[in-house]
């Protein structure tokens, strides 16, 4: 038997793009991958429209990619049972509208129910990963599921194409020349970069280290990404398509693409700058050299959360190189000092092939886990 025959995922956006991305990514695989009827119940679709341009922000149901997305339900919506699905995923902790909980406690066989919890490489993830929350009036129970790095999590999303996509461009010159040219893009520095980071990164003395390079680097960044320092190396407003260029560093802004092309972008890059939790995860995908913006944290807890995740990813590498980029990202981070960036990035740059290659294999290495999507539905069926 095919279980779930229709899931529903609901999520509410925090805030930025990492909510509605991974839900929209993982909608989009159950869908293709898994050939689930998927509902993806979303608060805000100006967010979501960013990454997907044919949907239309104002419906408050549509089709788009196989999946039905729907406009979060208005408090007094009323839910039958009929009107709940087989399982239902609520994202990041969003809590679920009340009407749609007691319909869902009035099937006759209720819900496989979860929580996707946001991704994180500590420890205590693996503790916690499957286990069950007993409602405390209703006969349902909600499963915690982690997604992570190892075995005993739920894995990572990645598609099941994804690596012979990447592959192709990134085996195929002309593929890749086609790609920036389709975004306005004309190559002519050897070393290209992307820059996707938090207002507070130290994007202004990034920028001077790279002019300062010995090589011409070109810097790609998206809208609306470090506006005040794209727009201060400029000299005209950061819109799609401004360029100039200053020593070594050519800068020149992006649309904002769609997700699919934000992928291409990371495989075309020879370093890309990510940050929050889907950005984050696509980058290690690319097999390419990244330097993670995480979203910060009341308490630093984000802090112990960059520390566990560089221990687990310079793991395997030369100690040089682990001290290397271990140094840039919390420089990056501003946590602890490391020193100037303009120092970092010199020894990060001459460092690049290495991590290259450490990038491949550790791409490889967290590819032989099953994926998000898969670890979900294996999980559903067991719990449904
Ligand atoms: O936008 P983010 O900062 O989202 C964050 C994180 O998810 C964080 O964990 C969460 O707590 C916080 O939001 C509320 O970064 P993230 O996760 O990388 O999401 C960005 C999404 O935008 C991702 O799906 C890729 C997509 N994207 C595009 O589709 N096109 C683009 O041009 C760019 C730059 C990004």
């Amino acid at each position: 038997m095919h279980f779930p025959d229709k899931l529903h995922i609901f999520c509410r956006v925090i805030d930025n793009f990492g909510d509605a991305g991974v839900c929209w990514r993982l909608a989009r695989q159950f869908a293709h991958e898994h050939h689930v009827e998927v509902t993806l119940w979303i608060d805000e679709l100006a967010s979501l429209k960013r990454m997907c341009a044919e949907l239309d922000a104002s419906a408050s149901k549509q089709t788009a990619r196989g999946v039905v997305v729907r406009r979060w339900p208005s408090d007094d919506t009323p839910f039958a049972s009929a009107d709940t699905a087989d399982a239902v995923i609520e994202a990041f902790a969003c809590e679920l509208p009340s009407a749609y909980v007691q319909a869902m406690a009035q099937r006759a066989k209720v819900p496989a129910w979860l929580n996707l919890e946001y991704l994180s490489a500590e420890e205590w993830v693996e503790g916690c990963h499957a286990l069950p929350s007993p409602h405390p009036s209703l006969p349902l129970s909600k499963y915690f599921f982690f997604p992570g790095f190892t075995e005993r999590t739920g894995g990572l999303l990645r598609e099941r194409d994804l690596f012979a996509q990447r592959d192709a461009l990134q085996a195929d010159p002309n593929a890749r020349t086609a790609f920036f040219t389709r975004l306005g893009v004309q190559l002519s520095s050897t070393t290209v970069v992307s820059l996707f980071c938090y207002p507070y990164a130290p994007v202004e003395a990034l920028l001077e280290a790279l002019q300062a390079d010995e090589k011409p680097v070109l810097c790609l960044v998206p809208e609306g990404v470090a506006t005040y320092a794209v727009s201060a190396f400029l000299q005209q407003p950061a819109k799609a398509g401004a360029t100039a260029s200053r020593g070594a560093l050519t800068l020149q802004v992006l649309p904002f693409v769609d997700q699919d092309d934000y992928d291409r972008l990371l495989w075309a890059c020879d370093l890309n700058f990510i940050r929050g939790e889907d950005s984050f995860v696509r980058a290690q995908w690319a097999a390419r050299p990244f330097i993670w913006h995480i979203y910060a944290q009341d308490e630093n807890a984000h802090v112990t959360k960059l520390d566990a995740f560089l221990g687990r990813y310079t793991e395997s590498m030369p100690p040089a190189d682990a001290l290397t980029a271990t140094r840039f990202h919390l420089a990056w981070n501003g946590i602890r000092d490391t020193g100037p960036i303009a120092s970092q990035w010199r020894e990060l740059r001459a460092a690049l092939p290495d991590i290259t290659q450490h990038a491949q294999q550790w791409a490889l290495q967290l590819s032989r886990q099953d994926d998000l999507a898969t670890a979900l539905m294996r999980f559903l069926q067991k719990i449904g």
